[in-house]
């Protein structure tokens, strides 16, 4: 057993999954998601560890480390069983908790079976973080799938400062108090001594819930983005609550943006697209949550119209494949494909798809070559906790051309505000944000606002999100 660190991280997965090539060889692969870069500048110069599940079921190795993260962050495994990922990780993480945080886009599965299977794996996510812990440790417990943690790990640990993240939308109080097991998560929260939100929003109701449910004394001061934190006193302790903004490693997109590499790629792409006089894209991973459906229908329509001529413009939709056992998700993929062939069917050229529709992930190179290649960024999520890919396409474009056009309900908005925003909801406004867009292309006015989106993101990258938080939980510096 490693000796006990002062810094853990804690999350569903860890940095790296445990894959097995074709004959039968087993090797560790950087995990998808965006976690390892946000939680990277917090690692950096610490002796720390990080305690998640290695992404397939059985798996329970031996503490080891990876270069993902390096020498120093030791990664200790959380062992699931098959039956296990699927009552907790498909079942009450991404069939319950998911959709009910976002707005209820679709509808969540209240199943108690998969909340005991649930409260189970929390609590072996908080053992296993209280082993590697030295006395006094600062702990950061990342997301959604593990909010009974903090709780847990108080129990046991009084000793530790413990922070924890939520990259999700904390939504409404009225659509959080359908869980049957409202209190129990508020509850859980409040193990930590910071409980972060993306937004000013998400903490408020939080914070409104510890009183209501919990019976918790809560102070009124107004919460502010990354400054000002509010607070909730329960059983003597208090926990405070703030709005911190994850973000990107914008210097390093912005290094790629301008590699001259970059560009060759991505005159290429467009040439491999038929030189199209418009090019749109969207990249997300194929969630019914992301509005893919509502980006294609406004293209559809403008395409029908004669707003856009199909001849010259084309789309491109890279959608990562995500979570293909849990149903909803099998029904969007086939809502979203139906959709496109329908499209193409109507407008497309022979050998000229209107849409290019991508159903894998790209290389880190590719999709910077893609972000520089597109005339306009297409984001528009029914509900999104922040939504990575607006920012990347902002700061991978150093040039201040382009455009954004990007749903009102998504964390980065908050921020975003000079972009083209829209309500997803509002097909007629969709559309006409994206025909504008295209007009606007190489507009004074256009340049302005992707020059002030540029600023922002390059101020406000994930290294300030990791520190702002650490600072207000009162963590040592590395
Ligand atoms: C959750 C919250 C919050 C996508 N396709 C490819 C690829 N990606 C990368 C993007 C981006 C990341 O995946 C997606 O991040 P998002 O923020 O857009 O969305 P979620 O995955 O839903 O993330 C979200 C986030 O957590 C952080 O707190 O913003 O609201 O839902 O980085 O670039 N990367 C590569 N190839 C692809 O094909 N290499």
């Amino acid at each position: 057993m490693p000796e006990p660190v002062d810094f853990v991280v804690v999350a569903n997965r860890l940095p790296v999954d445990l894959v097995t090539d074709p004959d039968g060889g087993q090797r560790w692969q950087a995990s998808p998601g965006g976690l390892v870069s946000a939680v990277a500048p917090a690692l950096a110069g610490r002796r720390a560890a990080w305690v998640g599940w290695p992404g397939v079921p059985d798996a329970e190795p031996e503490p080891f480390t990876d270069d993902t993260v390096g020498d120093d962050v030791t990664l200790t495994a959380v062992a699931l069983t098959a039956d296990e990922i699927a009552a907790h990780y498909e079942g009450a993480a991404n069939a319950t908790l998911w959709p009910l945080y976002h707005d209820l886009v679709a509808t969540p599965v209240y199943d108690r079976d998969w909340w005991e299977t649930h409260r189970a794996v929390n609590r072996r996510f908080a053992d296993a973080a209280a082993t590697v812990a030295a006395e006094g440790a600062t702990v950061w417990v990342q997301d959604y799938q593990l909010q009974l943690v903090p709780r847990m790990l108080r129990e046991q640990r009084p000793d530790l400062r413990i922070g924890f993240f939520l990259h999700i939308p904390f939504p409404p109080v009225e659509l959080f108090r359908q869980l049957p097991w409202r209190r129990e998560v508020v509850d859980g929260l409040l193990g930590a001594d910071l409980v972060g939100f993306h937004t000013p929003g998400g903490a408020a109701n939080f914070r409104w819930l510890a009183e209501r449910l919990c019976g918790a004394e809560v102070d009124d001061a107004p919460i502010a983005l990354r400054s000002a934190t509010g607070e909730v006193h329960l059983d003597g302790r208090t926990t405070h609550v703030g709005a911190f903004p994850i973000s990107i490693d914008s210097a390093a997109f912005a290094r790629r943006g301008a590699d001259p590499a970059t560009a060759e790629r991505a005159h290429a792409l467009r040439r491999e697209l038929g030189d199209p006089t418009t090019l749109l894209l969207g990249v997300d991973r194929l969630d019914y949550t992301k509005g893919i459906e509502v980006r294609l229908d406004a293209l559809g329509e403008l395409f029908d119209a004669g707003r856009l001529d199909p001849a010259d413009t084309v789309f491109v939709q890279v959608a990562t494949p995500s979570r293909e056992r849990v149903d909803a998700y099998r029904r969007t993929r086939d809502r979203v494909e139906r959709t496109v062939g329908r499209i193409n069917g109507d407008h497309a050229g022979i050998g000229r798809p209107a849409i290019h529709y991508v159903h894998r992930s790209l290389p880190p190179d590719e999709l910077a070559a893609l972000y520089l290649a597109a005339d306009v960024a297409l984001v528009t999520p029914l509900r999104d906790g922040m939504n990575l890919v607006a920012k990347e396409y902002v700061a991978t474009r150093t040039d201040d051309s382009g455009d954004l056009v990007l749903s009102e309900f998504t964390g980065a908005a908050e921020e975003l505000t000079a972009a083209r925003l829209v309500n997803p909801h509002d097909l007629d406004g969709v559309a006409a944000a994206i025909a504008d867009a295209v007009a606007g292309l190489g507009s004074e006015g256009s340049r302005r606002r992707m020059a002030e989106l540029s600023a922002q993101v390059a101020e406000h990258d994930v290294a300030a999100w990791a520190e702002a938080f650490l600072a207000a939980l009162g963590a040592p510096p590395a």
